[in-house]
């Protein structure tokens, strides 16, 4: 007897709902969930395998705790027990700097990830923060920290209305699109064809998305500021500057126009590889187009100006009116953002209010960059202490940060280590105590972070599609114990105080805690729909089966969209979210501003100071032109970073970890296809098959991140057949965007030899 139940995919950004088909307590297939309000049925070929990746048989099923080296099978309570007792003292005996919690990017695709990792960290109170973000999106954030005075306020094209998109280094073709959340992303872009649109790539490769585009310019990697500072420098030369119905919200256009100036095409040409005439062009046609929507991704961020790329995509939208318009790039409104405050003046957005120990690297959102947490580990200094240990929740730094043996070796050293994760890889094999959470059949799932970069607004839940297996702990719940037993987070001294830590407390105590705290500023603030009432009173009115369930209820009730605990009765609660299964749709993007600014000044900020005063270092690049090979990397649609290819059926055919390489390069260097090359960086130096393809453009290679499962100790028996290379090896940890504490893991010089030939 096989059953269907419904799923949010959570394997990447497009969320598209899946209908699952179920026998017994086991997944045995997936399709697009034609009714799904945003999905509409769509599917790719991960979605399709959510069944394989869900009863994975090198899952953990229960929580492992070292004993003697030698990690053991435990049960939960003393996995717990052993938690309290390794952190505990670190806490007391070194301060709370001496924890250090890396959080990775699975995180954002859970609602246990969403939901007590604030907690965690407001409970700890370390700055020894480290998160995926410092390998990905922090230089938005902080471009949209300073544009508009909230680091979360991320604009996203509008691709179903837009009229030309112009993509900078993205490809989500394969990517299926990220700080966008759209699903069948492929299928927007060939409706914008249709409907008469155009499509501009900037990519250093011929990706699939590329190939597809009306215009695609290979630019040297790298060099994406300087390309969209002369598009910015055109459309001041050309007049071609309107801010349209922004105008009034906008300060610094002319400080910005006098900031771009040395930045003329002829200026940049040699540097981005790029003809005058084309930058021109791509500047004339942002500018002509009745609506336009600049969008930058991965290979704009994780390079070394990857804040002032981040911040030019948005000049750019601003200074062609743009910003905040249908077909432009807005402000999404999700179901469970707070309560809008009313527009005006904010506190704006700050950097470096603290700095890391080793480097005296600034924070960034409160995050110190992963690319330095071996240091932090493993070398002392005059001030304060080392991290000492880690709590670490789906994160796997050693493949997907830099310098992968040293961090190895680092995490090797702690005193203790926890791993909130489903398999013993690379990273959890060094863990005193790994606490599995149960495959995604069995979480519920609801997009909390993807909401907020969604191209329509929209809302869906789904419950755990299989009843949570005997022994298993939600990962809510493990969270929340873990809350409890390393800090002291907001709870009244427990009567079982002889025990270490609260982990013997009811984990519901955080909801009630969270949600307390939530209500109780509710009803003081003037704009929200429940000011004035009795927090008590709201909290008994929550419904939901659980904690978690609880705490949704509640952010849906006090959100845009939300019934106002019964102030508008037709609003959104979870009763009525379950009673529509396949999601509600909010209709498409609407302008905001000025409501979303937070800025001192309460208006878009376009050129902040430490904007400004990164632009030398820019400028300085105008003279610079390296010769040798850069590396960039890359994403197969049937990967997700590091932990996919243990999955048989995603494995194999193209999804290959090669060097591709320009047939001119390989000419010269004398590599047929095939042959295996060492490929030397600053960090250390690996050997891969090449693969030669004109869909690189010269003095060029690239290699896909997320592989190398050969180290022992690991229980990914599929993914070890073919290991591939750790691409972040290649790194040392010491390249930096110096604003966001960003990794720079494109562009990346590297020295490709034969291998010598054998006696
Ligand atoms: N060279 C290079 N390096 C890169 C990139 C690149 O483009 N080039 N991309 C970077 C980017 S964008 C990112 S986001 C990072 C990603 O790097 P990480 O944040 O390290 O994420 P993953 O590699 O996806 O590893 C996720 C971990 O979470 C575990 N996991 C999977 N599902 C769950 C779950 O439901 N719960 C829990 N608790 N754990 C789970 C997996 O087993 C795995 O250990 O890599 C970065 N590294
Ligand atoms: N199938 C699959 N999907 C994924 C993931 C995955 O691993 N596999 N990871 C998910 C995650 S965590 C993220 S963050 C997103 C990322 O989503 P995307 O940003 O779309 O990621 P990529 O496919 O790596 O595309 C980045 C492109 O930038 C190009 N590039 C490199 N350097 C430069 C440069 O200097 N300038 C320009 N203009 N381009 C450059 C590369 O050639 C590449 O084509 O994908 C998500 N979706
Ligand atoms: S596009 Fe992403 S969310 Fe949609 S099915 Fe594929 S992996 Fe899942
Ligand atoms: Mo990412």
């Amino acid at each position: 007897m096989s059953r269907t139940a419904l799923r949010i995919c959570p394997l990447c950004e497009a969320t598209c709902g899946l209908t699952l088909t179920i026998e017994g307590t086991r997944v045995s297939g997936a399709r697009g969930d034609r009714d799904d309000v945003f999905s509409q049925g769509f599917i790719c070929p991960k979605g399709a395998s959510f069944g394989a990746a869900d009863s994975d048989p090198d899952r953990l099923r229960v929580p492992l705790v070292r004993q003697d080296g030698e990690l053991r099978e435990a049960t939960w309570e003393e996995a717990f027990d052993a938690v309290a007792a390794g952190i505990r003292p670190i806490v007391e005996r070194y301060g709370p700097h001496a924890v250090g919690v890396v959080l990775g990017n699975p995180n954002v695709h859970t609602m246990a990830g969403a939901l007590y990792p604030p907690v965690l960290l407001a409970g700890l109170r370390t700055h020894s923060i480290f998160t995926a973000s410092t390998l990905d999106q922090m230089p938005k954030h902080v471009s949209s920290g300073l544009l508009f005075g909230d680091a979360g306020a991320i604009p996203v094209p509008d691709l179903d209305r837009t009229d030309h998109l112009l993509l900078i280094g993205a490809n989500p073709l394969e990517s299926n699109g990220s700080l966008c959340t759209a699903p069948d992303f492929p299928g927007k872009l060939k409706a914008l064809k249709a409907r008469g649109g155009t499509l501009t790539v900037i990519d250093p490769r011929r990706t699939r998305t590329a190939r597809l585009a009306d215009r695609h310019v290979a630019v040297r990697p790298g060099t994406d500021a300087l390309l969209l500072a002369a598009m910015a420098y055109v459309l001041f030369e050309e007049d071609l500057v309107d801010l349209g119905g922004l105008a009034p919200h906008v300060q610094g256009v002319d400080e910005l126009a006098s900031s771009v100036r040395d930045f003329t095409p002829e200026a940049v040409a040699d540097a981005c590889d790029v003809e005058p005439d084309t930058i021109r062009a791509l500047a004339r046609e942002l500018a002509a187009a009745p609506t336009a929507a600049v969008y930058g991704r991965i290979g704009s961020c994780t390079v070394p100006h990857g804040t002032l790329a981040s911040w030019l995509v948005d000049v750019l939208n601003v200074l062609t009116g743009n910003l905040d318009r249908p077909g432009g790039a807005l402000f999404p409104l999700s179901a469970t953002d707070r309560t809008p405050r009313p527009a005006g003046p904010g506190h704006g957005f700050a950097l470096g209010r603290w700095h890391s120990r080793v480097s005296r690297h600034p924070e960034a959102k409160g995050e110190l960059p992963i690319a330095a947490l071996a240091e932090e580990i493993d070398t002392a200094t005059d001030e304060g202490s080392p991290v000492r240990a880690v709590i670490a929740v789906a994160a796997n730094p050693v493949l997907s940060a830099p310098d992968g043996d040293r961090l190895d070796k680092a995490l090797g050293s702690l005193d203790f280590m926890v791993s909130v994760d489903p398999y013993l890889n690379e990273t959890s094999r060094h863990a005193h105590v790994v606490l599995p959470p149960p495959p995604p059949s069995q979480a519920p799932h609801f997009d909390f972070a993807f909401n907020t970069l969604a191209v329509r607004n929209q809302v869906r839940y789904t419950r755990a599609a299989v009843p949570l297996e005997a022994g298993r702990m939600a990962e809510t719940e493990i969270l929340a114990r873990l809350v409890l037993a390393v800090t002291d987070w907001g709870l009244p001294r427990s009567s079982a105080a002889e025990s270490p830590g609260k982990h013997g407390a009811d984990p519901a105590a955080v909801d009630v805690l969270v949600i307390g705290q939530t209500l109780g500023k509710a009803v003081t603030e003037a704009h929200s729909p429940v000011h004035g009432r009795d927090p008590g009173e709201l909290a008994r009115q929550l419904t939901g089966q659980s904690g978690p369930e609880r705490r949704l209820d509640m952010m849906l009730r006090l959100g845009p969209y939300g019934d106002g605990f019964g102030a508008r009765p037709d609003g959104l609660s979870l009763e009525k979210l379950l009673a529509h299964p396949h999601g509600i749709d909010l209709g498409p993007l609407q302008p905001r501003l000025p409501q979303p600014l937070k800025t001192v000044s309460g208006k878009v900020e376009l050129l902040p100071q430490p904007i400004a005063d990164d632009l030398p270092r820019l400028r300085q690049t105008l003279s610079e032109r390296a010769d040798g090979l850069v590396l960039v990397g890359r994403r197969h649609l049937r990967s997700n970073n590091s932990w996919l290819h243990n999955v048989p059926a995603l494995t194999g055919g193209s999804n290959r970890c090669t060097l591709h390489i320009h047939p001119d390069d390989a000419e010269r260097l004398g590599l047929a296809d095939g042959v295996p090359v060492r490929v030397k960086g600053a960090g250390g130096a690996v050997i891969t098959p090449v693969e030669v393809t004109d869909g690189i453009r010269r003095g060029v290679v690239s290699l896909p991140h997320g592989w190398g499962h050969d180290r022992p100790g690991t229980r990914m028996s599929h993914a070890a057949l073919d290991p591939g290379v750790n691409v972040n090896q290649l790194l040392d940890g010491s390249l930096l965007d110096p604003l966001s504490g960003n990794a720079v893991l494109n562009g990346v010089p590297v020295v490709v030899a034969p291998l010598d030939t054998p006696r």
